[in-house]
């Protein structure tokens, strides 16, 4: 069993060559890892080397040039089938993020399967992305929304999915850990849940594949998104992982180049899994760049992650609670490196500005998640999130920074 002391945290961020520089005169300390998260170097060279050595489209050339970007662009979709333990590269569909995964499955699965009077069930913890999309397919379709309230602490009240079930319900649609809050879901036992009705079940997985092992076969999940932006790789790629029963049921999503079989002007026929849903030339650099980082992650070991991920946090919630003045948001039993706070008498904005001059990154806002914000009464909150990058050191700066907003503004 690994542990926070077995994980070599210096050597990590030498692999990370944006994280050593100042801002403001100030080391740059990087807390906004749930927007975005830094890249090792190893990712930023395959995409170099992607463009130097190897550019050409993928699965249309006879080319040297052309066989080498699909094989690399094939290779790293087998990287990602291995990294999330899918049964086959052909449920492995590429996407430009988490957010195109999820209107993907509701324009497919959810047009030709939702109808008036139906039923999708969502959560409170929702991102937008996780909303916006079903609202939409309701909206077209005369669908009910419904949605599981989560309790004070941030949790989902579990005992009340099961009462939102009926025969209605067509696909059940949650985070696996929420960006606002960090609270992390029991997708498996949401997943039995479900299953028991014989509803599908997707899963946002944006905020948790960059902090734990994630098995879509053992979570039995139907459809599992991630955006390969957050997990250490570059931004404009992310992964819809869907059993290929479901997926070979569904019509596709957008038509064009590559995800044809034959064209005539009478009829089309599509492609075979996973093409038939990647129209058009994919994000082919993004692809293999990703390949890299989950190339990266296996080398660390996730459980060692994991571990020094959990330190940090109980060591960042600690300090964070010792503040006169501050209120934690999202206080659930199961978490993940979020911390969403207030400061009595300031304004988010002005508390980020704040930590900006001193060096430390946050994000403030309603981070997308605006249903949380209003269950909590409140429009914003500051919001500190974390990767395995960061140190003990990372969080005393937050904890000075801080201090120091409070004294700017006499809180
Ligand atoms: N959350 C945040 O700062 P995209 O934009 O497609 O890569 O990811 C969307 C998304 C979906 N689900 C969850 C749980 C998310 O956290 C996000 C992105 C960022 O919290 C940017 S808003």
């Amino acid at each position: 069993m690994p542990t926070a002391t077995s994980f070599d945290v210096s050597a990590i961020r030498k692999d990370f060559p944006i994280l050593a520089q100042e801002v403001y005169g100030k080391p740059l300390v990087y807390l906004d890892n749930a927007a975005t998260s830094q890249k090792p170097k190893c990712v930023i060279d395959a995409v170099t080397h992607f463009y130097l050595m190897d550019n050409a489209n993928v699965h249309r050339g006879l080319h040297q040039l052309s066989e080498r970007s699909t094989e690399a662009f094939e290779a790293a979709r087998s990287k990602v089938q291995r990294f999330v333990n899918a049964e086959k590269t052909r449920e492995i569909i590429f996407v430009r993020g988490a957010t195109e995964g999820i209107n993907l499955v509701a324009q497919t699965y959810g047009r030709s399967r939702v109808g008036a009077g139906d039923e999708i069930v969502i959560s409170t913890l929702e991102h937008h992305s996780n909303i916006v999309p079903w609202q939409m397919l309701c909206e077209e379709k005369g669908a009910v929304l419904r949605v599981v309230p989560i309790n004070d602490r941030g949790e989902m009240e579990f005992d009340q999915l099961e009462k939102l079930l009926n025969r209605r319900t067509r696909l059940v649609a949650v985070a696996h850990v929420s960006n606002a809050l960090g609270t992390i879901n029991p997708v498996r036992e949401i997943v039995r849940t479900a299953h028991r009705f014989n509803v599908p079940v997707l899963i946002d997985g944006a905020q948790a594949v960059p902090h734990m092992k994630v098995d879509v076969r053992n979570l039995d999940c139907d459809f599992y998104v991630f955006s390969g932006h957050k997990v250490f790789g570059p931004t404009g790629v992310g992964v819809l992982y869907g059993k290929e029963q479901l997926l070979e049921s569904m019509p596709p999503y957008q038509g064009g180049g590559d995800m044809i079989r034959s064209v005539t002007f009478e009829k089309t026929t599509y492609n075979e899994l996973p093409h038939k849903f990647e129209a058009g030339t994919p994000n082919i650099a993004g692809v293999i760049g990703l390949g890299a980082a989950i190339d990266y992650l296996n080398e660390i070991d996730m459980d060692a992650v994991a571990a020094h991920e959990i330190d940090l946090l109980q060591y960042a919630t600690q300090a964070l609670e010792r503040i006169p003045g501050l209120r934690l948001l999202g206080t659930a039993r199961e978490k993940a490196g979020v911390l969403s706070f207030l400061i009595d008498g300031v304004h988010p904005h002005d508390a980020g500005t704040v930590l900006d001059r001193e060096g430390v990154a946050v994000r403030t806002g309603h981070h997308c998640a605006q249903p949380v914000m209003d269950r909590f009464g409140i429009p914003a909150t500051t919001r500190a999130s974390l990767a395995f990058y960061n140190t003990r050191e990372d969080i005393d700066a937050l904890v000075a920074g801080i201090h120091k907003v409070k004294e700017v503004f006499g809180a």
